[in-house]
């Protein structure tokens, strides 16, 4: 990561001035005075066009956030990623789920001895048969009858890339399978699952690179033994598999190697979708669809890693994301598809960023003088529409908003598609526009009411508009352009990271809470003595102790 502090780059200096400079400006104003704003800022990339023209930009900041992603050192590092540089550096690995998904014939990339081509392509031919035998129902369950549901046990990066993708390309599965995803250690996740299928139809996938995470090991466990009440353990190979880095583990846990899809410590949790963790939608859509998934990410690898600072999507949305974060104070995010299959996805890309930027000090370990990475939330666009959208038109807070649209429908009712498209593109209009006191006042005016009432209503009716937005399009919600839409955001991260000085590809801050629950669990059950907590939560265990031990 770049040596020196944020604060201390010129460009980072010069964009405090630009700040300055640039408040009194509106992006009503500029739509008025740049009639080919939109042809200035708007791009397309791996099948996916954005509009960025409603933003508080002008070439000038631009070049700017450019120089200052230069200043930062934003192409050396992303060659370095790519080169398999071992860049996460608090656990000394490599960040290499780009070559998860190049094909083939790619250029090979030797790792500690490894050749990683060569093994992500091995691991790919196995997912492919396996999904092949499942699909075509010559894999069957223990009575004979073909496999109907498919339960992925799995949490955090082995859960959430899984259960977003699986909805995503609901349009494109398979019709005699359901996939199932349970993660929480909360019992109703798995028995509320349980209770739904027929145990002689269905696979278990257990999803967890370390197979020693508690969460999963626990409903691992359940499972197994619910199977077991109405099974025999020789019928397990058949209804249970394993995805994971940890052979022994799994082999520990009771599942043949010959049923474990391995993958490698240079996978994140959280960049895992593109490995043997994406079996269920290998499973669900097939293995063609699955490929066509790795080649949309892999169209927007090799734009990012080709296409020049000013014309790079990735690097654009985290520069604009730096603008936003660093100089206009806004500390979130939040993320609209209106699209009902992404309903997923701002859950998906919570992780992927706050796990990835959600840090306080650099690479080198230094406290950072600026602020990082910003919370992300959201919901289909729909939806937030008529919950929290009042606050992103006339709360206190400046949140930029990514709009995510698909021109075409994979469904043929009537009038919805049109609805929902002129919602999207209005939201995003109304938060650039906003209205003014004036208009407010003619509109009411011209309703009849009179000049009291108006001038009572007027504060509240008014938007201040000039709220920053990017819109994301594309044609269809397939296989290729959700795996170019994931990586986008990935190199976005990616780079949004370089630019802090952090590194993106570790997650110390989930740690402790873990520790103390295993300790308080002891404690819950009587393993262990209650320890001297702090008066809060020694009350909340004794109060817990008291329901679970009914004393
Ligand atoms: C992601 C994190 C984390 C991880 C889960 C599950 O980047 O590392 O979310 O994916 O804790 O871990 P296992 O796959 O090892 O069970």
């Amino acid at each position: 990561m770049a040596a020196t502090s944020l604060n201390d780059s010129p460009a980072f200096q010069r964009l405090h001035a630009r700040h300055a400079e640039t408040r009194g400006t509106t992006m009503r104003t500029q739509f008025a005075s740049e009639p080919d704003r939109f042809q200035q800022f708007s791009m397309q990339a791996a099948g996916l066009t954005l509009d960025y023209s409603k933003n508080r930009i002008d070439t000038t900041t631009l070049s700017l956030l450019f120089e200052l992603a230069r200043e930062r050192g934003v192409e050396a590092h992303r060659n370095k990623l790519f080169a398999g540089e071992k860049i996460n550096t608090t656990e000394q690995r490599a960040v290499l789920h780009t070559a998860l998904r190049a094909p083939a014939d790619h250029d090979t990339l030797r790792l500690d001895g490894q050749d990683v081509g060569a093994d992500v392509q091995a691991v790919l031919m196995r997912m492919q048969a396996f999904s092949e035998q499942v699909r075509s129902g010559d894999w069957t369950g223990r009575d004979g009858r073909a496999i109907t549901d498919i339960v992925n046990i799995g949490i955090g990066g082995s859960y959430l890339g899984p259960k977003m993708v699986c909805q995503a390309l609901r349009s494109f599965a398979h019709s005699r399978l359901t996939c199932h995803f349970v993660s929480n250690v909360d019992g109703h996740d798995l028995a509320a699952i349980l209770g739904r299928i027929d145990p002689a139809t269905t696979l278990f996938i257990i999803a967890s690179k370390t197979f020693t995470t508690a969460e999963t090991m626990m409903n691992a466990h359940s499972a197994r033994n619910w199977f077991l009440q109405s099974g025999s353990a020789d019928d397990l190979a058949k209804h249970f598999v394993a995805v994971s880095t940890n052979v022994a583990g799994v082999t520990a846990f009771g599942i043949d190697p010959v049923n474990m899809f391995p993958f490698w410590d240079w996978v994140g949790g959280r960049y895992s979708i593109w490995s043997a963790i994406g079996l269920s939608v290998v499973l669900l859509v097939g293995f063609t669809n699955f490929r066509a998934f790795l080649d949309g990410a892999h169209q927007m690898d090799r734009h990012f890693q080709e296409a020049p600072l000013e014309r790079n999507m990735p690097v654009l949305l985290a520069m604009l994301g730096v603008w936003y974060r660093n100089f206009h104070g806004s500390s979130s995010v939040s993320i609209a598809p209106y699209h009902q299959d992404l309903s997923q996805f701002s859950g998906y890309l919570q992780q992927l960023d706050m796990e990835s930027n959600g840090k306080r000090v650099s690479a080198a370990g230094e406290p950072l003088t600026t602020a990082s990475g910003p919370v992300i939330w959201g919901d289909t666009g729909t939806n937030g529409q008529h919950a929290y959208f009042q606050l992103l038109h006339q709360g206190s807070d400046l949140i930029p908003i990514d709009f995510i649209a698909v021109l075409g429908a994979s469904h043929t009712l009537p009038g919805h598609h049109a609805a929902l498209l002129a919602n999207c593109f209005a939201q995003a209009e109304a938060f650039m526009r906003g209205k003014t006191a004036d208009e407010v006042r003619a509109d009411l005016t011209a309703q009849g009411l009179d000049p009291a009432a108006v001038e009572a209503l007027v504060p509240h009716k008014t938007f201040p508009g000039d709220r920053p937005s990017n819109m994301l399009l594309m044609d269809a919600l397939t296989p290729a352009t959700l795996g170019a839409l994931i990586a986008l955001y990935e190199h976005k991260v990616f780079v949004q990271g370089v630019i802090w000085g952090i590194n993106s590809f570790d997650q110390w801050g989930v740690e402790l809470g873990k520790v103390l629950a295993k300790n308080i669990e002891q404690e819950l059950t009587g393993m262990a003595k209650p320890e001297r907590h702090d008066s809060s939560t020694n009350a909340l265990i004794a109060l817990a102790s008291a329901a679970l031990t009914g004393k």
